[in-house]
């Protein structure tokens, strides 16, 4: 018998370096949404990648940073929690940028880790910069490693965009995994319930051109999935009515636009994408609700399920 890999990885790094695009890249399917907004994860989802040699279950993490709020606080004690369950974790470094001290912060919280997982760096989004400041980065990468007395089992360059080293990273980080059983059935890419993943569409699609403040203000909230009846069987329709929570009035007129254009786009795209999930078509029914200051009250978060 061939052994068998299997374990648990996640990616860590800024926010905006990359991490859920490279998951959904190496799941081979959208179970994370990414936008350009700093801090667009909020919750914990796992990718699996299921392959004969192995399995891998690669947990899509928030960005870890400084928090301002107590949503923030909440969004890094994840990324706490989940270092503690994984064998490995992947460093992401965004190639466009150089290392800097934020990234050294989470490099010396991950150092003391009382049971510390193995660890790889990956370049993301080689696809923006030349080759050379590729090769910048790598050395970088490699003396930030020696200076905090830290060991890469690799550095991986990879672009999630173009899709170049992809399976280099996965194989890097099944090579890392202990043997271990298959803990999904073949065919399964994520345990994220499919409400989850339709709210979370819905939210990625109106992070879409919205600046400032108002990223971190949007939360969403699926009210109610129905069937819809007397329809014929091979044409279902489903009818989804969801909210998108703001934190104050001017914020839900952005949201609505003039005559309720924006929110119509946001509807539409969040539509495609929703579809695509469920294989059906959906009716999407977007309410726009403020909750005020949600972000800093412990009763708000606690409903909004954080
Ligand atoms: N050109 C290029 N852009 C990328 C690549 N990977 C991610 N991006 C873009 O970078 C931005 C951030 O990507 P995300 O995957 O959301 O980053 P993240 O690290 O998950 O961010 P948070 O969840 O906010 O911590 C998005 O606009 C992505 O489209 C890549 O390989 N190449
Ligand atoms: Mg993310």
């Amino acid at each position: 018998m061939p052994e068998h890999r299997s374990g648990f990885a996640c990616f860590v790094g800024r926010p905006n370096a990359g991490k859920s695009t490279l998951t959904n890249a190496l799941v081979g399917r959208k179970i994370a949404i990414a936008s350009s907004k700093p801090q667009t994860t909020r919750h914990v989802v796992r990718g699996i990648i299921t392959r004969p040699d192995g399995q891998l279950i690669l947990i899509d993490t928030p960005g870890l940073h400084k928090p301002r709020t107590l949503l923030g606080e909440r969004l890094n004690m994840l990324v706490y929690d989940t270092w503690a369950e994984v064998d490995v974790i992947g460093m992401c470094f965004p190639a466009n940028e150089k290392v800097g001290p934020g990234d050294k912060h989470i490099l010396g919280e991950i150092k003391a880790l009382s049971q510390r997982p193995k660890l790889i760096a990956l370049v993301t989004k080689i696809d923006l910069v030349p080759k050379q400041h590729v090769l910048q980065r790598m050395v970088a990468i490699d003396e930030v490693a020696k200076e905090l007395g830290i060991e890469w089992e690799a550095i991986v360059p990879v672009s999630a965009a173009t899709g170049e080293q992809v399976d280099v990273v996965a194989d890097e980080l099944l090579r890392i995994l202990p043997e271990g059983p298959v803990y999904y059935p073949d065919g399964e890419v994520t345990d994220e319930p499919e409400e989850a993943l339709m709210g979370e569409l819905i939210r990625e699609a109106a992070l879409e051109g919205v600046r400032d403040e108002l990223p971190h203000s949007i939360a969403v909230v699926i009210d109610e999935v129905v069937p819809r009846e007397d329809r014929p069987e091979d044409k279902p329709l489903t009818d989804v009515y969801a909210s998108i929570i703001v934190e104050r009035d001017s914020q839900k007129g952005i949201i609505i636009g003039h005559k309720g254009e924006r929110l119509r786009e946001i509807g539409t795209a969040a539509r495609l994408q929703i579809n695509k999930l469920l294989g059906t078509r959906v009716h999407l029914h977007l309410h726009v609700k403020v909750l005020k200051e949600w972000q800093r009250d412990a009763k708000q978060l606690g409903k909004l399920g954080f």
